[in-house]
């Protein structure tokens, strides 16, 4: 158990007579911020989508909040959103709707299925998910479904390179997929570490460390790794150089397995990748800092893109000790932000124009504005997550529950709401402004879907 870790005020955010379906209001435009309220408000949209998934989707992997109706990943569930959102409802103190969704996930969560799932998200979802609840509800039979599930996902790494395969049949252990990326790769050692610290078995933890070494070492001689790479041949088919979608939370892990695990060949591997960031993608643009796109090999500038996946890199940044830059490159997310009232998917940043349109309900941009102000106590950050909110509200927000955006311009609504949305973007929100919120960040890491995990080893 260790949710006096987190300590937050739950009663007195109780007290703030938030009901679900009552539309939030984002608290006092001006002046400061009212953090017990907007917690409160949060708390009140968590519970907003989970009774639409709770009404429309009950025992699925994600709810479409337009038109209603469930949506599983695999043809059968995987009980996705009801395992990331667990540890958010036990964080905002729903212990009700907590119990009921550990009852769900304890009766029906089954993995002898003949499904090929995507190893990289199957494991932060929901080996993440079922491993951080564990750890805060001490319920056994959590990490039980977690070993069961991490020793069907093991076949991925049985390649020639020990990179695992993209996916693997959970039933047959079958793998496939060899060609892949360096996120997909390089994001398993917090969940598979943490599942072989708990069970005493190694193997969960060396499988995955010699799949991040071995991605490592096929850094170019610049320190970069490409977009994407076979793990048969150990052969990269792009060179694309970049902190976005497919490389994003590999430089992240580095940094956080450092941490959680005091592993010491991380620690140098993020030190050294940090380098190679700073001197290669860092980009002074007139907008600001900015991280953009190089050939791995030359060095060379290729695009001037940044987006919504690369708004992680502030707050590992200042979780490395960087502050001066992690602050102004979450200056720039912020301007990202602002462009149109919410982000995009991808913007180029020196011509100030939308490249990708879509808002997937993303979460990296709150969680680099909630490590800032925990690291550096300014409460412009906090002005920050009262605007990120307030947009959420604004353009995502249905009768049941949030939805994505297909174009941040028109404000078009998609139909889907992803199960990271509750797991991490109001998780992170929560967090950003409840006020007892005493969550010790050098105790606690965050797995990339925001499953806390703690070194009780
Ligand atoms: C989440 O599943 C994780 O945060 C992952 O690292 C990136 N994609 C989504 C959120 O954007």
């Amino acid at each position: 158990m260790f949710l006096g870790h987190f300590a937050v005020g739950c009663t007195a955010l109780l007290a703030c007579g938030c009901a679900a379906g009552t539309p939030a209001a984002p608290a006092a435009a001006a002046g400061a911020p009212d953090r017990a309220a907007l917690a409160a408000q949060v708390r009140a949209e968590l519970l907003h989508s989970w009774r639409a998934y709770e009404r429309y989707a009950w025992g699925h992997d994600e709810l479409k909040p337009l038109s209603k109706t469930p949506h599983d990943w695999h043809g059968e569930s995987l009980l996705m959103t009801p395992v990331d959102t667990l540890d958010t409802l036990l964080l905002m103190g729903l212990d009700e709707e907590a119990a009921e969704a550990r009852a769900l996930i304890v009766e029906r969560l089954g993995f002898d299925k003949d499904v090929a799932v995507k190893n990289f998200e199957i494991t932060i979802r929901i080996l993440g998910g079922l491993l951080s609840g564990y750890q805060i509800t001490g319920d056994e039979r959590l990490l039980r479904l977690a070993e069961d599930l991490g020793t069907r996902l093991l076949p991925a790494f049985d390649s020639p390179t020990g990179m695992p395969y993209m996916y693997v049949n959970l039933r047959t252990g079958k793998a496939h997929g060899a060609r892949t990326n360096p996120a997909e790769i390089g994001t398993l050692l917090l969940e598979f570490g943490t599942l072989g610290k708990l069970t005493g078995k190694p193997v969960f933890y060396d499988k995955a460390k010699r799949a991040l070494v071995a991605l490592y070492e096929r850094r170019s001689p610049l320190g970069l790794v490409g977009e994407e790479i076979d793990v048969e041949t150990g052969a990269w088919l792009s060179g694309a150089s970049h902190v976005g979608g497919g490389i994003d939370s590999y430089y992240e892990y580095l940094l956080k397995c450092a941490r959680l695990f005091g592993d010491t060949d991380c620690a140098r591997m993020w030190r050294t990748s940090r380098r190679a960031l700073n001197r290669h993608l860092a980009d002074e643009a007139p907008s600001g800092l900015w991280y953009g796109q190089v050939d791995m090999t030359t060095g060379e500038r290729t695009a001037s893109e940044f987006g919504a996946l690369h708004a992680f890199l502030p707050g590992v940044l200042a979780l490395g000790g960087d502050l001066g830059r992690a602050r102004r490159l979450q200056t720039s997310c912020a301007r990202m932000w602002d462009l149109h009232g919410i982000e995009p998917e991808v913007l180029d940043y020196r011509a100030m124009r939308v490249v990708h349109p879509r808002y997937p309900l993303r979460p990296e941009i709150v969680e680099s504005a909630y490590v800032l102000h925990r690291l550096t106590g300014d409460p412009h950050y906090l002005e920050m997550g009262r605007t990120f909110f307030a947009g959420l509200v604004a353009h995502c927000r249905t009768d049941a529950g949030y939805t994505t955006l297909e174009d941040v311009v028109t404000k078009r609504q998609g139909d889907l709401m992803p199960s990271f949305f509750l797991a991490e973007t109001l998780k992170y929100l929560y967090l950003l402004f409840a006020p007892d919120a005493t969550l010790d960040l050098r105790r606690v890491v965050f797995n990339t879907e925001a499953h806390p995990l703690r070194r009780t080893w």
